[in-house]
């Protein structure tokens, strides 16, 4: 089915270094989890195709580098880009402080892309971000989802909900899920649970005035 895509569109992977970025685009492609980190430099262009109700659509995701040493063009990437996932790490306070920073570059640059922000690594169970104190998607308008490369979860939800701004077809659906690794971690059921609840809270929750 290669070259066969009724539309192609530009996305760009922003977030800060060992967030986990390289790791989720390589989860579709080469199927092989990293275990050991290494640094992007640049940046890395990974054609992903998806297949859809409105038939194939190939997203060139574009995989930046983090850490500011190895950024090279920054926001140069930016440029074009019809789409941006900003990634933290549940794991890590300072990558979730720093996401106004990477809102920020890629709106100057790019004003009309969709973005969606994700929390990464949620299968670690003693995160340091809570679903209650992820709050700049709610500022910002913008859609959240915990997600964890590293057991598959909810893998296709910021593509799905970028396919469908980007076509802007509310009704589309992904017709085969993406070719994935088999996960290296599983999240149990309760695990699942506990995560959808919190976030529920965290959803029903007034909104916040601080920025924690
Ligand atoms: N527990 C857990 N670890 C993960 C997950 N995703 C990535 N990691 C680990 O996080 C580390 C950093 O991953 P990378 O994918 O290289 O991070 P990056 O965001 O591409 O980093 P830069 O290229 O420097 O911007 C690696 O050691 C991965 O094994 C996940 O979902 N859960
Ligand atoms: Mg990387």
């Amino acid at each position: 089915m290669e070259g066969s895509a009724v539309a192609e569109f530009k996305i760009v992977l922003v977030g800060d270094g060992a967030t986990g970025k390289t790791t989720f685009v390589k989860r579709h492609i080469t199927g092989e989890f990293e275990k050991a980190y290494n640094a992007t430099v640049g940046c890395e262009v990974h054609p992903m195709p998806f297949y859809t109700s409105a038939g194939e659509i190939k997203l060139m995701v574009w995989d930046t580098a983090g850490q500011e040493k190895l950024g090279c063009l920054r926001d140069g990437y930016y440029i074009g880009a019809n789409g941006g996932i900003i990634m933290f790490d549940v794991c890590a306070r300072i990558t979730y402080q720093n996401v106004s920073k990477w809102h920020k570059d890629l709106v100057r640059v790019c004003p009309d892309a969709h973005l969606v922000l994700v929390g990464n690594k949620v299968d670690v169970k003693e995160r340091k971000v809570k679903a209650k104190q992820i709050v700049f998607h709610r500022k910002k308008n913008i859609q959240y989802y915990d997600i964890s490369a590293k057991s598959n979860y909810q893998y296709e939800k910021p593509f799905l909900y970028l396919l469908r701004k980007m076509t802007n077809n509310a009704d589309l659906v992904l017709e085969e899920q993406p070719a994935l690794a088999p996960p290296e971690t599983e999240m149990d059921a309760a695990q699942i649970e506990t995560l959808n609840k919190e976030l529920d809270d965290a959803d029903a929750a007034e909104f916040p005035d601080d920025d924690e």
